[in-house]
């Protein structure tokens, strides 16, 4: 097979949802073959450019553009100090390009390249968060309505203070929260959405690693006789030591991994089954290579995946994603956020929501393209972050 190497590396940014997105475009030697990755750190989507521009674009160009394996393994030592999220993300824009260049390649589309189907759709959940309990219900009225059995519930998008969810209050600018209230408050909410629906949709809650361990542990006891999906991230990634409190106490089934990006996070609590559900932010932890082995420990664990798939991520992303979920033998559920109208023309042939699932493109590679002009229109923002300064009601700083 004639050799193709890597000819150029391009990085774009692009805010079209007001989220800083990183798209990674690897030119090949082979005119008009290319492949388009994700390499989405919201918050750092400049240092992220600069890494693949500076440090890996001068090392790769001139290599072998098949030999994935082998490249993901070069970036994730070049530096020599590795498994941070930020040169994970720039890993993973590349190593996605090629994936998607390797499948054009073979005229398949990524998930025959990965094993073929084992289903015949992709479920998702879909987030139903609002200021209220009436609204929140008439979201999720509206989400079963649509084919969506799986329903994550929170008021707002636990951001903002509401009328019914005053575990968050807004000070001078500044973030106050209680979680003695989401407790309280999140205990109340699905108690009602479990009673208006029974047991006709399966229900999550996101805790976002804001609940102190002990409390967390007391939390999950309380939802135990809701019958959760899962409850996610009731712990930090700093805190995982408390998950076997939880396994000991309750059968609340518990899901983990968008903060991860170091193996040393995931595999211990896929190997002693601290975790039901492992739901990494692919770019975060080097983007598909990665992720399609992290698949295969949990498929021997008895662990099922739920990659992470918020409005931070590209419809790349979310596509190669989508296709490792249909190869996976034990994929559980995919998050699906959904995106603002704009997002169709800047990334053609994304995945489409219908009936309760995601359906992809299914030509040969991800399926999805980038139209560098319509993402112009919407340039990075240097904005500092805001949300993650998240304080107790006594001022103290806590995990976002
Ligand atoms: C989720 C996540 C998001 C994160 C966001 C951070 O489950 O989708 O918790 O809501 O907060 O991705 O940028
Ligand atoms: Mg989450």
């Amino acid at each position: 097979m004639k050799k193709v190497t890597i000819r150029d590396i391009k990085v774009f940014l692009t805010a079209p949802d007001g989220q800083n997105l990183v798209v990674v475009r690897v030119d090949t030697s082979e005119p008009d073959l290319f492949g388009y990755g994700c390499a989405t750190f919201a918050y750092r989507a400049f240092a992220v450019k600069m890494i693949i521009e500076r440090y890996f674009k001068p090392l790769l160009v001139g290599r072998d553009a098949s030999r994935i394996e082998d490249i993901w393994k070069l970036l994730m030592v070049n530096g020599y100090w590795r498994n941070g999220p930020i040169e994970n993300n720039a890993i993973s824009g590349i190593d996605m390009a090629l994936w998607d260049i390797k499948a054009k390649l073979a005229g398949m589309p990524l998930y025959d390249l990965l094993g073929g189907k084992c289903r015949d759709r992709v479920n998702v959940y879909l987030h139903c968060n609002a200021g209220s309990k009436e609204q929140v219900i008439d979201l999720a009225t509206r989400a079963y309505e649509s084919g969506c059995k799986y329903i994550r519930v929170a008021y707002t998008a636990y951001d903002r203070p509401s009328a019914d969810s005053s575990y968050i209050c807004l000070k001078n600018e500044e973030k106050y929260y209680d979680p003695r209230l989401h407790m309280k408050h999140i205990v109340d909410l699905l108690s009602a959405l479990r009673e208006k629906f029974g047991d006709k949709i399966e229900l999550m809650t996101d805790t976002h690693e804001r609940i102190e361990p002990t409390n967390a542990v007391k939390l999950a006891k309380a939802l135990e006789p809701l019958d959760l999906y899962f409850m996610e991230d009731p712990l930090s990634p700093e805190m995982a030591p408390w998950l076997a409190r939880i396994r000991n106490l309750c059968t609340t089934p518990i899901a983990l991994g968008e903060v991860f990006s170091h193996p040393h996070e995931w595999l211990p609590l896929i190997e002693n089954n601290l975790i039901d559900f492992i739901r990494c932010h692919i770019s975060a932890i080097g983007g598909l290579t990665p992720a399609r082995k992290i698949a295969a420990i949990a498929e021997a664990h008895g662990v099922r995946t739920a990659w992470h798939g918020p409005l931070d991520t590209t419809p790349i992303a979310m596509a190669v994603q989508t296709h490792l979920d249909f190869a996976t033998p034990n994929f559980g559920i995919q998050e699906y956020y959904g995106y603002g109208p704009q997002m169709a023309e800047i990334f053609p042939g994304s995945p489409v929501y219908r009936d309760g699932a995601l359906w992809l493109n299914e030509v040969p590679g991800h399926g999805v393209s980038f139209n560098e002009e319509a993402a112009a229109r919407f340039p990075a923002h240097e904005k500092p972050t805001k949300w993650t300064e998240m304080r107790l009601p006594d001022g103290t700083l806590h995990t976002p």
